[in-house]
């Protein structure tokens, strides 16, 4: 067994977490250090439920989807469950690839029995006997770990043929991801296991109708998926007086860039941002933060009072995305930085559609020129930029090429960069 690695958790040990509870405390390797630190009492629980009533706990907590759309969970769970198509499969998506997101490596790596446990709940609520764990393919540790748990749980009882005695059969498969970006967009993901190109599918039919395999398929991220181990275990009430109304629980937030303890921070929804940046010791002379990640947006040093809520950053005129909070100070250059999230998107646009894949490379050859001027941008430039931006945003096919233009746009607008 490999030594527990160091994880980036500054957090580690504190009483008050909920979802980084275990994380640097529990041995990974140890399904009995696992039961001891809590572990499998949520299974349990929801084999006194049955299924209904584990969707409706879930339901009642408000959990939403941590992967950045936070579509509600248990709505997804229901419309699965209640498919007359059989069979139905629980897909957990751990292709982490949004730049700067590293949350469900730490669950994944420090925890990786609470993922199995919650996999098996999320199967047992939606009628799924298969579930696929489709992992980033950069993540050799997660994949040592989990490749161990799963076999030490099927070896126990805790998956297979008659999950803990309760006439129930599920099991894990892990797949891996080959270094591609898009195939954390649902339905890419679904060819990508299948065999095919990791090209997305139109949307509807949605996966809960037609998903893998073409069956009713349930899909959630990582950290929604072990958020179901604390709304069972403390009661979706309890859970629901976590945060705020309209975005329950508690969150996983990202931080890296000019701070002196980066990691992955929790927190209810609520915390304002400068709250978690104080926490993360941002440094003096703060030129901006990028909110959501490369599909999200640029805030600037007097916004540190939005509230970390799905609600609060759409208000703001910004968004949550997947936790990523990278914070830059006046020493970074920001037409350098702007041009490597263009590179990006257009390394990972799929090339399926005209706007996306046209527009990334329109927009990255606009702010090369911009760089070249040592970061001026001429008026043609700008109003280029936003045409290939507002046609990216309205007519590609996923979320990739929708939101390519995003962090640029914010970039001028709420930044004024290139000015
Ligand atoms: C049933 C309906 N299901 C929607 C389901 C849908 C999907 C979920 C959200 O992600 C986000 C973006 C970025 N009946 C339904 C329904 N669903 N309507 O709800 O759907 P959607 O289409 O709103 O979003 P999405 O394409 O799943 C887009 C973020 O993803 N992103 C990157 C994220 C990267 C990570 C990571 O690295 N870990 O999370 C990039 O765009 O924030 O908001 O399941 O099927 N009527
Ligand atoms: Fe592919 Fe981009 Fe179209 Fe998405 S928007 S399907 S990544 S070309």
């Amino acid at each position: 067994e490999e030594p527990p690695a160091a994880l980036a958790v500054p957090q580690a040990g504190e009483e008050e977490l909920v979802l980084l509870r275990r994380v640097g405390v529990v041995d990974p390797s140890s399904l009995d250090d696992y039961r001891a630190h809590g572990g499998y009492t949520a299974l349990r629980r929801a084999f006194e439920l049955g299924p209904a009533g584990v969707i409706r706990e879930v339901t009642d907590s408000g959990l939403v989807g941590r992967g950045g759309a936070a579509f509600p969970t248990g709505r997804k769970w229901q419309a699965t469950a209640s498919q007359p198509d059989h069979p139905h499969y629980l897909v957990c998506n751990a292709d982490e690839s949004e730049p700067g997101t590293f949350k469900d490596r730490v669950l994944m790596e420090g925890d990786p029995y609470a993922l199995v446990e919650a996999m098996t709940i999320a199967g047992y609520a939606t009628g799924a006997h298969r579930g696929f764990l489709y992992l980033r393919g950069e993540y050799p540790r997660a994949l040592r770990r989990l490749e161990h748990a799963i076999t030490r749980a099927r070896a126990r009882g805790f998956l297979g043929e008659d999950v803990l005695g309760q006439g129930y059969a599920f099991d894990i498969e892990i797949r891996r991801g080959a270094g591609a970006y898009i195939c954390g967009e649902e339905t890419a993901l679904f060819n990508s296991i299948e065999g095919y190109r990791g090209e997305p599918r139109a949307k509807p039919p949605f996966p809960v109708e037609k998903g893998l395999f073409g069956k009713p398929t349930v899909e959630n991220n990582v950290e929604t998926l072990v958020n179901v181990l604390p709304i069972l275990t403390m009661g979706a009430p309890a859970y629901a007086a976590i945060g705020t109304e309209r975005s329950t629980g508690p969150k996983l937030f990202c931080v890296s860039g000019s701070v002196d303890r980066p990691g992955v921070y929790e927190l209810p929804f609520g915390a304002t941002l400068g709250e978690l940046l104080a926490k993360a010791g941002v440094r003096e002379r703060l030129r901006a933060v990028l909110l959501g990640g490369a599909a999200g947006g640029f805030v600037r040093p007097d916004e540190l009072d939005i509230p970390l809520t799905f609600e609060g950053t759409r208000e703001a005129g910004t968004t949550l995305g997947s936790g990523v909070v990278m914070a830059f100070d006046d020493t970074v250059p920001l037409p350098q930085l702007l041009l490597r999230i263009a590179e990006f998107f257009r390394d990972e646009s799929c090339g399926q559609c005209v706007p996306c894949r046209v527009g990334t490379v329109r927009q990255e050859e606009a702010l090369h020129r911009i760089a070249e001027r040592t970061g001026a941008a001429a008026a043609e430039d700008i109003a280029l930029l936003r045409e290939v931006g507002r046609a990216m945003r309205d007519a590609s096919i996923c979320g990739l090429g929708q939101t390519a233009w995003n962090a640029v746009e914010s970039a001028i607008d709420r930044l004024g960069a290139y000015k």
